[in-house]
């Protein structure tokens, strides 16, 4: 069976591309998507692609996820910087996580600079837009070794 990834996008990720385009720029989620499913199908990897504006469901995505899921890839959006109950979720999925952000949360006010989530994530991107979720899946597929023989050697095996 081929490698399944889960990508979960938390509360207020429907509306990007259409609020604070300076921040988060004018690309929407459904593009995201399409973009994240082009590239599963070139690598022969599952996708699944969700987002939530509720915390439990998130939780109930992520515990769900251990049944069929390789590699998680989550934006927790506003829910980084304080959902214990999701970084609780997080501890417990056994593959890889991946946490990403479309801003560079580093370079931002006080209140978007600590995410608690990167304390159960085995990775963090940032700062990269929406090329992030590619960058993500791209290096989740590798965690997971699912990246197919045409892609090149500094691709699927990168230094070594
Ligand atoms: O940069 C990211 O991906 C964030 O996770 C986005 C969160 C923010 O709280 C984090 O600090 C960084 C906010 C997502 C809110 O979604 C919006 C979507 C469209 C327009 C405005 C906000």
């Amino acid at each position: 069976v081929p490698a399944k990834i889960l990508i979960l996008n938390g509360p207020n990720l429907n509306l990007l591309g259409e609020r604070e385009p300076e921040i988060y720029g004018s690309t929407t989620l459904a593009a995201v998507q399409e973009s994240c499913a082009d590239l599963a199908k070139s690598l022969g990897v599952g996708l699944e692609f969700q987002q939530s504006n509720h915390e439990g469901a998130l939780v109930d995505m992520i515990q769900n996820a251990r049944k069929d899921c390789d590699a998680l890839i989550i934006n927790p959006a506003g829910l980084s910087f304080h959902s214990v109950p999701i970084l609780d979720a997080l501890k417990i999925f056994p593959g890889p996580v991946i946490e990403l952000h479309i801003s560079n949360i580093h370079a931002r006010d006080e209140q978007h600079r600590h995410s608690i989530q990167s304390a159960a994530a085995t990775a963090v991107i940032c700062g990269l837009g929406p090329y992030g979720y590619i960058m993500a899946l791209l290096s989740a597929a590798k965690m997971v070794s699912s990246i197919p023989e045409p892609f090149p050697e500094a691709i699927s095996v990168g230094p070594v």
